[in-house]
């Protein structure tokens, strides 16, 4: 009977992870009725995210790109396909250690996802009916697997769909085939009805936001006319995205509230109408990423709707010893921006509600963040933003600070090669060469272009809008054949040169020259 028992195995096996697909199922389903957006997939997912070592992050940044969170999903996808089947096994042979360990992994889950930001404890129920609904099902299906003693008190039906060993395979497949299906249907459905009925997507769609009383003054020769240069507007589209979010999350505005508290004399609630009715002015801004390697493309320039957080605080009155204001989003991330930034009459730290002429896409904060022109997103630009806690650095850190990054990380300005593309070569004869140049809240003064070990020459810089975006430069070449090394460095308005030393993004940002090798035939 060995193949048989090896059968048997095998089945086990899938019983135990028709099992969790119940379990996950049940509690959709569960979260779906409650009203609740307890996955406990995703939880675990997120809980994962928050406790990798730095280190690993970035490989996965590195490795996988945008795709990350995609193959953590599916990683932990497989993780729990094979604990599932190891469950299944177990409780093959002792069906009771079985379900002790289903119920061990779902209360894991629950507690993944109760201790997620902004969960409460209502947020159980679904993980737990859904471990409860799981062990029922793993218990009548390895059930059927098990060999049953011939004293049995349960009468035994006529031998004819049993194997000799007693066990009851066709009562198996029945009982596994309605529950995987179930399971299948119940789950996908339960995700489809929840993404309908809850769509902020739609409610984005349809909101018309009041227009601004004032928008930016764009000067003639602020976009050079070079082919492959950045647009100086990065489209929604294709703007970068960091964030620790697993899912987008989705706020509705007309729930959103701010709160600002802590150390000030005068906490205050906001809804998004209060927010709106205080005047939006338009702002361009050049956001910029501390994970932004020299020459990288973790950077964007875009025009954002907006209210100045010092209006915000100067009604709330800070303490005079407080320095920091930790801004803090729905999904749990926090950072920490010194307080004199958002105070500073002459820096536009901004809770915006608009990007590129439309509310804030969903994957940017929606319905609200903030941009702060000069620091790293990471201290800064808090995305679905729900409060502003004023505090002090020594009081509060943020989320990265404990995860080796800087508590305080104002930009490091930069320059960057658009074209010639690295790696494309291009035709000798007269070229431009072109990219874009950034020092947020004080402007760059020119670029310098080195070819090969020659003398740097001076770009020709695009008409800036402001300090605090990025302008474009180009400067024309005529190639020769061969390959040749381009240098570019750029020069901030208050003099300083772009800094030579090549650093690490970890732990307040790269620095360095970029130098691109380019083919010419
Ligand atoms: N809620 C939330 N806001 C966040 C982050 C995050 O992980 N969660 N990441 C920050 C970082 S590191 C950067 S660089 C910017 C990126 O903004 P973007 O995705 O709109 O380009 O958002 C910031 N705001
Ligand atoms: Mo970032």
């Amino acid at each position: 009977m060995s193949t048989g028992r090896g059968i048997d195995r095998m089945l086990a096996a899938s019983a135990g992870v028709i099992a969790a697909g119940v379990l996950l199922a049940a509690s959709e389903l569960a979260a779906l009725l409650l009203g609740r957006a307890a996955s406990p997939l995703l939880a675990a997912g997120s809980f994962v995210v928050d406790i990798v070592p730095q280190p690993v992050k970035e490989f996965a940044v590195s490795t996988f790109g945008s795709a990350d969170k995609i193959v953590l999903l599916a990683s932990l996808a497989v993780a729990v396909l094979i604990g599932a089947a190891l469950i299944g096994l177990l409780a093959l042979a002792r069906p009771i250690a079985g379900a002790v360990a289903l119920g061990l992994a779902g209360g894991v889950a629950t507690a993944m996802v109760v201790t997620r930001a902004g969960a409460g404890a209502l947020d159980a129920i679904p993980p737990v009916v859904g471990t409860a609904a799981g062990i029922v099902v793993l218990l009548l299906l390895v059930r059927r697997l098990r060999p049953r003693a011939s004293g049995s008190t349960r009468a035994r039906p006529a031998a004819s769909h049993t194997t000799p060993s007693g066990v009851d395979r066709r009562g198996f497949f029945l009982i596994a085939a309605v529950a995987a299906s179930a399971a299948v249907i119940v789950g996908v459905g339960s995700r489809v009805v929840a993404g309908v009925t809850t769509s902020v997507r739609a409610v984005r769609d349809a909101l018309r936001l009041p227009a601004p009383r004032s928008t930016v003054e764009i000067p003639a020769g602020a976009e050079l006319d070079v082919p492959g240069i950045t647009p100086l507007f990065t489209p929604n589209d294709d703007f970068y995205r960091v964030d620790t979010a697993l899912t987008v999350p989705e706020i509705d505005p007309a729930e959103w509230r701010l709160v600002i508290d802590g150390m000030v004399e005068q906490p205050m609630e906001l809804t998004f109408d209060d927010l709106l009715a205080r005047g939006l002015d338009e702002y361009a801004i050049t956001l910029t990423c501390v994970s932004n390697e020299v020459g990288g493309g973790l950077v964007g320039n875009a025009r954002w709707l907006g209210v100045p957080v010092r209006d915000l605080l100067r009604e709330a009155r800070p303490a005079a010893d407080a320095d920091m204001v930790l801004s803090r989003s729905i999904d749990g991330f926090t950072a920490s921006t010194p307080l004199a930034s958002v105070n500073d009459d002459g820096i536009d730290a901004i809770l915006a509600v608009a990007m590129n002429g439309e509310p804030l896409p969903l994957e940017h904060g929606f319905p609200v963040r903030m941009v702060v022109p000069g620091l790293y997103g990471y201290v800064s630009a808090t995305k679905w933003l729900t409060r502003l806690t004023v505090t002090t650095f020594e009081a509060d850190e943020a989320y990265w600070t404990p995860r080796g990054y800087s508590a305080e990380a104002p930009i490091k300005f930069s320059s960057r090669v658009d074209t010639p593309k690295i790696g494309k070569p291009v035709s000798a004869g007269r070229i431009p060469i072109a990219g874009v140049a950034w020092a947020q809240t004080v402007g760059i003064e020119r670029v310098e272009v080195r070819i090969d070990d020659g003398d740097w020459q001076q770009a020709t810089l695009s008409s800036p809008i402001n300090a605090d975006t990025w302008v474009q430069w180009m400067l024309p070449w005529d190639a020769e054949p061969g390959t040749h090394y381009l240098t570019v460095r750029a020069v901030d308005k208050a003099g300083n040169l772009q800094i030579e030393e090549a650093a690490p993004i970890a732990p307040n940002g790269s620095s360095g020259w970029q130098r691109t090798l380019v083919s010419v035939t």
